[in-house]
């Protein structure tokens, strides 16, 4: 380790005085001004991270839905996977260490984790479209190289493009092969093969309004839409031409103001999807005749998904086991719905895709989202050789299934959920099913259900059990919500902290919006009055 270098390079990325940064569920987002010196350490992490495993390792500078003034860091374990929890830590101390003392909490990192320093060090960098990510990645790149690590700069992808490089990478090649056109011409491939099964029901069916939250995803989607055209025509909108980045569109505006995004022209009854600023969310929506607005989210994705996977794995009559993971977000009637009508075993995590991902991976084929659209499947190794055995036999129906199911396989980002495989994946089930957005809409109705926020001192004197959805911490906070849940009909509700905001999150759902808004309210109240409140009350209305 060249100690000069280090510290000559480490005064260009002086910490500002009293700034602490916390790397979180989806890695340090702050304002992008606060971000120099966190970039060039994640650089150095990313460099001791690449040493310790032997393998590549990724780095993604993007803030995802958050304001286009914001920006944020996260690094890519070597198959595709969200950094290990324990090396969350040492991203926090590294990036809280004061400059002074850069060097001495580098050595115990490296000490601490057994790192061979001699080792190679490899790590590739990719980076969404804000105006602040270039120069942040830069910074980036300046933290591996002066480790003398190895540096391939992606430039602009989406982040579930770096998962999928980085999880080529180090698997010499087998996944796929770590290009942007390795990329598209493996899911278009999978896309065009999948749809080329199923029977034409006229143009229509086959198009698709994307509204790309003026991010990196609609450069993404526009590169590839002419590798899968045979089987889809998709428009974009919010592309990032004119508008700012998830100003009133993306995926996390749709979902959270359950509304369309503007700059989008939606028809009644047209099929129409956000992504959010990094592409790594997708929701679905429509408008009726009446002009209503239908939204379709993670939850009912899991269900389309899970419902064609187990009529494929039932007919190649194999005993492959489907799981469905899910958050406390998601709709009591889409848990009922998989349970009892696609009858699937459904389990619950804490939020955050890694905590959904690892459940996911017990499971021949794990199906996990979030209901804000972050979600995938992941195949088991073993359950891949048996479809793919199969997939070669002789024509027959089992056979026909697991090519199919092999398709579903390539298709899918194994590394992380990924906006733009899961709406091709989308977009085959509804042509091979020959479902209508309404159809797919009409399996199961929506529970009402209300999100508010409270501001309190310290987030963190609420603590939670069972996937977040009791409060162990203030006292008296759960039998609280206990008592107002019992009031209410189908009613269920739970707080949890933010993990990327300073609020706590409070959720109720019941058998009416007007029961479901109550509840949340009252809880709201509860929060505040047990857990430190500050600033305004809660107030009732919406
Ligand atoms: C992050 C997580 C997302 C989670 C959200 C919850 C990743 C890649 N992203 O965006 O999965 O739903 O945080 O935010 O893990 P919250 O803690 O503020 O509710
Ligand atoms: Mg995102």
């Amino acid at each position: 380790m060249d100690l000069d270098a280090l510290t000559k390079h480490s005064a260009f990325h002086a910490k500002p005085d009293g700034l602490i940064l916390q790397y979180g569920t989806a890695g340090f987002r702050t304002k992008a001004e606060h971000l120099d010196h966190v970039m060039f350490r994640m650089g150095l992490l990313a460099v001791l991270r690449s040493k310790q495993t032997k393998s590549t390792i990724g780095v993604m500078v993007t803030a995802s839905h958050n304001p286009e003034e914001d920006n944020g860091v996260k690094l890519v374990d070597p198959l595709g996977e969200m950094l290990a929890p324990s090396w969350e830590e040492h991203a926090t101390c590294l990036a809280n260490a004061e400059d002074q003392n850069l060097q001495s909490v580098l050595m115990d990192i490296s000490e601490k984790v057994a790192v061979n320093l001699h080792q190679d060090a490899f790590v590739v960098i990719g980076r969404d479209t804000r105006p602040s990510s270039e120069k942040l990645s830069q910074s980036v790149i300046d933290g591996v190289t002066v480790l003398g690590g190895q540096v391939h700069d992606y430039g602009l992808l989406t982040t579930p493009q770096l998962h999928y490089m980085v999880y080529c990478r180090n698997t010499s090649g087998q996944y796929g092969e770590a290009t942007t056109e390795g990329y598209y011409e493996k899911l278009s491939k999978a896309f065009v093969e999948l749809t080329g099964q199923a029977f034409c029901s006229g143009d229509d069916h086959r198009k698709l309004k994307v509204d790309c939250a003026n991010g990196i995803g609609a450069l993404k989607l526009r590169e590839m839409k002419p590798y899968f055209s045979q089987g889809l025509s998709v428009q974009l909108f919010n592309d990032g031409s004119g508008g700012k980045l998830n100003y009133f569109c993306g995926a996390d505006f749709v979902k959270t103001h359950q509304k369309p995004p503007q700059g989008i022209e939606m028809k009644s009854s047209e099929r129409c999807c956000s992504f959010d600023g990094d592409a790594d969310r997708i929701v679905y929506y429509y408008q009726d005749v009446d002009g209503h607005f239908h939204l379709l989210d993670g939850d009912k994705i899991a269900t389309l998904i899970s419902s064609f996977l187990k009529e494929l794995v039932l007919e190649i009559g194999e005993s492959l086991n489907i799981g469905v993971v899910q958050t406390a977000y998601a709709n009591g009637s889409s848990t009922r719905y998989l349970e009892e009508v696609v009858k699937v075993p459904v389990y619950c995590t804490k939020t955050g895709v890694k905590h959904l991902h690892h459940k996911a991976q017990e499971f021949d084929i794990g199906v996990y989202f979030e209901a804000n659209g972050h979600g995938t499947v992941l195949f088991s190794k073993a359950a891949e050789t048996k479809i793919k055995q199969l997939a070669k036999e002789l024509e027959d129906k089992k056979s026909k299934a697991a090519k199919m199911l092999e398709n579903v396989i390539d298709l899918f980002n194994q590394a992380t959920g990924d906006a733009i495989s899961d709406m091709l994946v989308i977009e085959a089930v509804l042509a091979l099913k020959g479902l209508t957005i309404q159809q797919w809409d009409a399996l199961y109705m929506d529970l009402p259900n209300r999100q508010l926020k409270v501001k309190v001192a310290d987030r963190q004197v609420i603590s939670t059990t069972d996937a977040e959805r009791q409060a162990v911490k203030p006292p008296g906070l759960q039998e609280a919500i206990n008592d107002l849940v019992k009031k209410y009909k189908l009613s269920r509700a739970f707080v949890r902290p933010s993990g990327t905001e300073d609020v706590v999150r409070v959720y109720a759902e019941a058998d009416s919006q007007e029961s479901a808004d109550s509840l949340a309210y009252e809880v709201s109240l509860a929060v505040f009055q047990l857990a430190g409140g500050v600033g305004e009350r809660p107030q009732s209305g919406f």
